[in-house]
Parts: structure tokens; C-alpha cells; sequence
């Protein structure tokens, strides 16, 4: 599409009072999206209009700021990172972009003198789901530190119609709902049908030789899908930066299947529409875990081939050459899900630009940039050679090209050692031919990176290993880091206003700030400060969980806190256990001294994961048993909140007391959720793995509540789980309690798996950490006692967690994977006239 070069129109030619930041002009933008936008007055508005009117005050603002960027960027033809991800987990938007503005408290006066209040208002919007977990979140975490950092960066990934299933707890089981998000429309993003690109499924192709000699190819594809992208903003916080969220929709190209339709079969044109709208339906609910389905390879294709198209049409945009391609983009791939960029780069610089192979190969290495999320072998994409070749024929031949000459380079280098070259071959020749896409993904990029230090390390030795031996270069480590935006200033108030009274404003833009926290531990003014924040937190959560759950919480018990993906590694049957071994001594010994603590658990388990959803019933079960007990009354409380996601994580972050972090050692690449914890004053129960690690280096020892065996402990470990079990008595009484349907209505049946799984294989060492975490339990409840002295710690956690800031992890990104500077973006008002002529 053709763009106006000399139109007289300015940049920015809004009405600055449109834009205003102050009381007056927001209610008064309120009203007029009211009246214009959602076509109601008051007596006939419902919350949703008030909500959509809001946003929509919020987003003019955030459009004015969103342009002057493009604008800004377009002028200098800045160089971008371009992040690449099948998930971002955005949480709500309306309260996140209210504080990036710092305009929460002015919009929440002009919202109560019009009689409305904005905490209800914030409560209407439906999050957009669009991620599983941790790798999710993260994306969207590292899009707020890009902007605030004032970097170009522009995500790209698949707008799901449908995101995650919506968790409902039914009979305490388990049941999953659509989630439909955009039910009531999404004021927050805008579709930009004029850059629809072109996606090719299938097919055949046809070589050829072209004019300078070079051995290109036709692909002939046998089906086609539009792809529609849709833009949601990404303000920086203080600052001018508007970054792209760009999102890609599948639709069905307008000639859909016109013989059909000419013929009369209406039916069948409009069948084609629907398969390639459903595309881009649903989210693939499995975190760490790959289904090998061919509509996953086909999300996965999608949305990069659309990155990657939409990217080369901005570098003509700017009239930059495409042979400078590496210098205008960094391209990170967000663990494998877009490696297949490293061919689809391949095939646009060759096939639809004419470029060589060398030259292609030398630009996309030097593009690309590879995270990998996880050592689980369940979680290594390797797509089937057939499946891969009837949906990517033109793709299955450039990966056979890259292979053959990265196995030539890998021959000399091993003196031609077989068991070597089939190790690191892209095809896997085992079993099933497959494509391994962490191999495309490494031999594609010029770096690899993990996530976290032990995750970094265990990458070079196990999974990756003889990719880091043939290329040491290439590995670094970058630890994961979360937004204190949204993780603070957003979801805990109270914490902030004291931080911002402290140690004045600025903290959330410089989170090592928080380090002059240190002193103030010792004193006591402050500690009651803290506690009562803390107690406050707790008061409001324990709202929330009677209204939810129905079931109360003393807000001066222990909020001991596991909310996450439902899976054996991360071991909440650990944790289950430790619970019904308390309430087994309580029944054992009325007068047991046992601290009170409110367990709260929440996290989702993969639909097709029975165990996972029988861990989840288990702790229905021993919840519906230990609530109902009077004998665990004012003792223990066992809390199961529904439906996990980053609303519900902002209000539990700020209320725990304790955060468990118990995954067997070596399994849990970093985790995030640890991080979120301990910047909000909780304290750690960790083993010793992914970032927990860094986390206890940085809080103290003295300060993190260690057990467990270690990765390497764990790896050499020989003894079988009955060896725990037989030599641990209260163990054997837990697991008897199960076994004897207590927890399971009288159904001695139900829970067999779970206790097959834990008695006679135990693949994730429950049994052996469970005497360690059984001791360290009661270490904490012995600390919790002591107010102070948990304070204290609780303080030295937050004090000390600025190092966890995910603008240190951008930062580093950009320092030595991107290269990437900032870009200052100044914002022109209704004049902007001067500006569009400094564009010509
Ligand atoms: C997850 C890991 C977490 C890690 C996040 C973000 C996947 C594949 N991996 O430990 O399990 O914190 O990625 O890096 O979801």
C-alpha cells in the first residue's frame, strides 16, 4: 500500500484537550466516549459502558503517545527488536496503563465525582488470556520494561480467539470453560486490515534457476489464510514510549473457494473460511508439554511467516535495503514456538527476493536469537518429517540445505564421530523421522540463552551440550525478571505510597532503589508499618477467597502461598502431603503446637494431564476434610481459588506470607512467580533450583528457608522411593490417610494413581525431600512466631530483590544479544506541523 509522502496533514492533529492529563479533561472525555462511543446515558449504562468509555479516555492518550513513537521511530529508521512469541500474557490493561501514566489517583477523583468508582471499573475488564504461565507473562513483563527502557521493540504472536480455558472447581474437580474474551469487545487494540499478509500452506514446489544463476523455488501452495494483524500499545512507564503489541488473526482470503461457490456448494466455500479462521481459535493449553498437533505447526508457521513479512514491508517503508535486514532487526525467539523463523527468513530473502544463500544464511544468524524455557524432554518440539513436509514442503528443503551444511561443518569439527553428527542433526533419524526445532532454532542464531544461572548451566551439559561444544560462544545466561510496574506499584498500592514516602518516587524505575530499605529493618516504627501492610493485603484477599471459595481465612494466620501451573515438578503433592501430615498430628495430639496457616493454592492443569488434575483433587479433598474439622479450626485452612490468571496473582502476591518454591531440583528453569513473591515481603520455602538460587543469593541465606536435594544430588540419586517411605513414619500415615479414601468420599480407588506414581517410581522425588521439607516447614512456623524478626526478613526480601527488575534482564538483553540503544521519543502536541516536515 502506497503511503501519502506529501500530505499537509501533521504528524499529531489532535485536540491537545482531548489528550489532557488533568481531572477535568478526563471526566469530560468520559463523557463525550459515553455518549459517542458506547451510544448511552447514564440511567441506561451499564458497568461495561462505563469501563469501555474509560478505556477508550485512556487509549486517546496512550494513541497520542503511540504515534509520536512510530513517528519517531519511521523519521530515524531505528533499529528494533522484534519479539517473537506464541503467548503474551498481558493481564488487564485499564490499571496498568493508568500507572505507566501516572494518572491513577486523577482518574479515580474525576471517576468519583461523576458518582463512579474506579476499582469497580478496573474489575470489569476481562483479561485477555493469551498465555499459559510463566513463558507468557514473561513476554509481556519484558514488553514493559522495553518500553520504559525507551526501546523500539515490537512483539509479535497470535490473537486467540479464544485464550485459556476459563478453571471452574466442580465437585472439586477440575472443569475447563472457554474463554471468552472478547465478548464485550477490546477497546485496547486496533486492527490494521490494510497490512494483511499472505500465508502458504502445503502444496508443492518447483525449482528453478533464475537469471544470476541462483537456485530459488516456486512454492505452489494448496491453500492459503490471510493474516490480519491487530495492535495493542505498550506505554513505557513516565515516559513517551508507545511500543506495538501486533497480533495476528487468521481469515480466509476474499476469493475463498469461488468454484465451489459458483457450482452452488455454498456450504463447502464457506467451510474453507472456517478452517482458516480456525487457526488462530485457540490457545494450546499445555505449558511445558507439545502435543505434536498440525494445528499448532500451523499457529506456529502463521504468525512468524506474518512477522517476518511484516517486517521486511516497514524496512521498504523506510526505504531501507533488505541486505541490511540484521541491522534494522534483532529477533528473538521466545523458546521454539517460532523457530521456524530461522526457514521462513530463509525463503522470503531467497525465493521472494531473490537473495543468495550465503548472503540469506549470513543475514538470518545474525537476526536471530534463541531463549530456551525448559530442560523437561517432553517440552523439545520435534514435529513429524511427514507431517512437517505436507504442510512446509519449501521449508522441509531449505532445513534439509541448512542441515547438510551445518553437518559438513560438524564432521570436521568431531572427526566425523556418527554418534555425534545424529546427535546434532536437525532431522532426528530415531524411531519416527522428525524435525528437532530446538536444533534449527540453535544452528539459526548467532546466541542461545537460558533463563536462569543452574538452567543456564545444565543447558550447556545436558540438553544443549554438544551445540555449546562446537559453539561456547554463543550460550549466555540471562536470568528472568518480572515488572515491578504491575507487581508492585500496580498490584500492591499500599506497599508503593510506603516506598514512594521512603524513598521518593522513582524506585519503580530503578528497582535497586530498594536496596536503601536495608537500614530501615531495624526499625521498629517501620516493621509496624510493614506488618500492617501486610495485614491489610491480607484482610483484602481473604474478602476475595470467602467470595469465591466461601471459605474464610484468619487474616493473622500464615498465608502459606502455591499459585502456579498444576504439575509434578513444581510438587504441589509435596506440599499437599505436608498438609495432611499437620492435620494427622493434630488428630494425633489435640494440643499440638501448631502455628495457624491458611494454605492457598491456585494454579490450572493441563486439560489432558490426569495427574495434574488428580493433585488438584486431592487438595479439594483434603481441604473439604481438615475446613470441616473442629479439631483444625482457628489451625488449618486449605484454600483451592479457581481460575488462576494475572488478575487473581495481583491480588495474591501482595497477601502471602510464605511462598512455596519446591520444584525438584533442576526442573524449573527460573520461575517467575518466586521473584513476584519476594518483591511483595513474602518469604521463600525453596529447593535449591532456577532462580531461586539467585534469589537466596541476593536475600541472604539467613533470609530464604532452603531444603531439599540439589540438582546433582538428584541426578546421582539410587535409592527408591520406599527407602523414604519406610524409614519416615508420618510419611507412611499421610500416604495411608489417602489410601484409605478419607480425602476421596470413601473411594479407596480415586487417588491410586497419584500414590502408584509416588510409591513405585516417585519420578520427581517427592518422597525423598519430604522429610527435608517437612523440618524446614517447622523452621518457618519457629520464625513466624517471632513478629519482628519475620518482619525484619520480610523487609531485607524486598529490599534486596531489585536485581529481579526485568529492566535489568532487557537491559542485558540489549547490552549484549541485541545491541540495542534507546530511542527518546518527544511528544508533539497540535503543532506538530514542524515535525511532519523534519520527516520529508
Ligand atoms: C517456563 C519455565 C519457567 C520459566 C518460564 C519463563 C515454559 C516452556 N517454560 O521456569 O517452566 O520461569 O518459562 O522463562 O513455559
Amino acid at each position: 500500500m502506497k503511503i501519502q509522502q506529501q500530505s499537509v496533514i501533521p504528524v499529531f492533529a489532535g485536540d491537545l484537550n482531548r489528550t489532557g492529563l488533568d481531572k477535568t479533561s478526563i471526566k469530560h472525555a468520559f463523557l463525550d466516549h459515553l455518549f459517542f462511543l458506547q451510544g448511552k446515558f447514564p440511567s441506561i449504562a451499564t458497568f461495561n459502558d462505563y469501563y469501555m468509555a474509560l478505556s477508550y479516555v485512556i487509549r486517546d492518550r496512550l494513541l497520542h503517545r503511540w504515534i509520536n513513537t512510530a513517528a519517531t521511530y519511521t523519521r530515524q529508521g531505528s533499529r528494533t527488536v522484534a519479539y517473537l512469541s506464541a503467548e503474551f500474557l498481558m493481564g488487564p490493561h485499564l490499571g496498568n496503563n493508568l500507572v505507566n501514566m501516572g494518572i491513577t489517583s486523577t482518574t479515580r477523583d474525576a471517576m468519583k465525582e461523576l458518582g463512579l468508582n474506579l476499582e469497580e471499573m478496573l474489575g470489569q475488564e476481562e483479561e485477555p488470556g493469551l498465555g499459559n504461565g510463566g513463558l507468557g507473562r514473561l513476554a509481556a513483563c519484558y514488553l514493559d520494561s522495553l518500553a520504559t527502557l525507551e526501546m523500539p521493540a515490537l512483539g509479535y504472536g497470535i490473537r486467540y480467539e479464544y485464550g485459556i480455558f476459563h478453571q471452574v472447581i466442580r465437585n472439586g474437580k477440575q472443569v475447563e470453560l472457554t474463554d471468552k474474551w472478547l465478548r464485550n469487545g477490546n477497546p485496547w487494540e486496533i486492527a490494521r486490515p490494510e497490512w494483511t499478509v499472505e500465508v502458504k500452506f502445503g502444496g508443492h514446489t518447483e525449482p528453478y534457476t533464475d537469471e544470476q544463476g541462483r537456485k530459488r523455488a516456486h512454492w505452489h501452495p494448496d491453500r492459503v489464510v490471510m493474516g490480519v494483524p491487530y495492535d495493542t500499545p505498550v506505554l513505557g512507564y513516565r515516559c513517551n514510549t508507545a511500543n506495538t503489541l501486533r497480533l495476528w488473526r487468521a481469515d480466509a482470503p476474499e476469493t475463498f473457494d469461488f468454484a465451489a461457490f459458483n457450482q452452488g456448494d455454498y456450504y463447502r466455500a464457506v467451510e474453507s473460511k472456517v478452517v482458516s479462521e480456525n487457526l488462530t481459535k485457540v490457545l494450546y493449553p499445555n505449558d511445558d508439554a507439545v502435543q505434536g498437533k498440525q494445528l499448532r505447526l500451523e499457529q506456529q508457521y502463521f504468525f512468524v511467516s506474518c512477522a517476518l513479512q511484516d517486517m521486511i514491508r516497514i524496512m521498504f517503508l523506510q526505504r531501507l535495503p533488505l541486505d541490511k535486514f540484521h541491522e534494522k532487526y534483532a529477533i528473538q525467539l521466545n523458546d521454539t514456538h517460532p523457530a521456524i523463523a530461522v526457514a521462513e527468513l530463509m525463503r522470503l530473502l531467497i525465493d521472494e527476493h531473490g537473495l543468495g544463500w550465503d548472503e540469506s544464511w549470513e543475514i538470518t544468524e545474525r537476526t536471530l536469537a534463541f531463549t530456551n524455557h525448559t530442560l523437561l524432554p517432553e517440552a523439545l518440539e520435534c514435529w513429524s518429517l511427514p507431517l512437517f513436509k505436507k504442510l512446509l514442503p519449501r521449508h522441509l528443503e531449505i532445513i534439509y540445505e541448512i542441515n547438510a551444511r551445518f553437518l559438513d561443518r560438524v564432521r570436521i569439527w568431531c572427526m566425523g564421530d556418527p554418534d555425534t553428527v545424529a546427535r546434532m542433526s536437525i532431522i532426528g533419524e530415531e524411531g519416527e523421522r522428525t524435525v528437532r526445532m530446538a536444533h534449527l532454532a540453535c544452528v539459526g542464531s548467532h546466541s542461545i540463552n537460558g533463563v536462569a544461572g543452574l538452567h543456564t548451566e545444565l543447558l550447556k551439559t545436558s540438553v544443549l551440550k554438544d551445540f555449546h561444544d562446537l559453539s561456547p560462544a554463543k550460550f549466555s545466561n540471562k536470568t528472568n525478571g518480572v515488572t515491578p510496574r504491575r507487581w508492585i506499584v500496580l498490584s500492591n498500592p499500599r506497599l508503593a505510597a510506603l516506598l514512594d514516602d521512603t524513598l521518593g518516587e522513582g524506585w519503580a524505575k530503578d528497582l535497586e532503589t530498594l536496596r536503601q530499605l536495608e537500614p530501615l529493618a531495624e526499625d521498629a516504627e517501620f516493621r509496624a508499618r510493614w506488618r500492617d501492610i501486610k495485614r491489610l493485603n491480607k484482610l483484602d484477599v481473604a474478602h476475595h477467597l470467602r467470595k469465591y471459595t466461601g471459605v474464610a481465612a484468619d487474616p493473622d494466620s500464615l498465608f502459606d502461598v502455591q499459585v502456579k501451573r498444576i504439575h509434578e515438578y513444581k510438587r504441589q503433592h509435596l506440599n499437599i502431603l505436608h498438609i495432611i501430615a499437620l492435620y494427622n498430628r493434630i488428630r494425633q495430639d489435640p494440643d499440638a503446637d501448631i502455628q495457624a496457616r491458611t494454605f492457598i493454592f491456585a494454579g490450572k492443569a493441563a486439560p489432558g494431564y490426569h495427574l495434574a488434575k488428580l493433585i488438584i483433587q486431592l487438595i479439594t479433598g483434603v481441604a473439604s476434610i481438615v475446613n470441616r474439622d473442629p479439631l483444625a479450626r482457628g489451625r488449618l485452612k486449605i484454600i483451592f481459588l479457581p481460575n488462576f490468571n494475572v488478575s487473581n496473582g495481583q491480588r495474591i502476591y501482595p497477601a502471602a506470607d510464605l511462598s512455596e518454591q519446591i520444584s525438584t531440583a533442576g526442573k524449573e528453569a527460573s520461575g517467575t512467580g518466586n521473584m513476584k513473591f519476594s518483591m511483595n515481603g513474602a518469604l521463600t520455602i525453596g529447593t535449591l533450583d532456577g532462580a531461586n538460587i539467585e534469589i537466596r543469593d541476593a536475600v541472604g541465606k539467613d533470609n530464604f528457608f532452603l531444603f531439599g536435594r540439589t540438582a546433582e544430588e538428584i541426578a546421582t540419586l539410587q535409592r527408591q522411593p520406599a527407602e523414604f517411605i519406610d524409614s519416615n513414619q508420618e510419611l507412611q500415615a499421610v500416604l495411608q490417610l489417602i489410601r484409605s479414601g478419607l480425602f476421596s468420599q470413601g473411594d479407596p480407588a480415586l487417588f491410586q494413581p497419584l500414590l502408584d506414581s509416588l510409591m513405585h517410581h516417585d519420578p520427581f522425588y517427592v518422597c525423598a525431600d519430604f522429610a527435608a521439607y517437612s523440618n524446614c516447614q517447622q523452621q518457618v512456623s519457629k520464625v513466624f512466631q517471632d513478629k519482628e524478626l519475620w518482619a525484619r526478613m520480610s523487609i531485607l526480601n524486598t529490599a534486596r530483590m531489585g536485581w529481579f527488575s526485568s529492566d535489568r534482564s532487557i537491559q542485558q538483553y540489549c547490552d549484549d544479544i541485541w545491541k540495542l540503544s534507546p530511542v527518546k521519543v518527544q511528544l508533539e502536541g497540535s503543532d506538530g506541523i514542524g515535525f511532519l516536515q523534519s520527516l520529508q
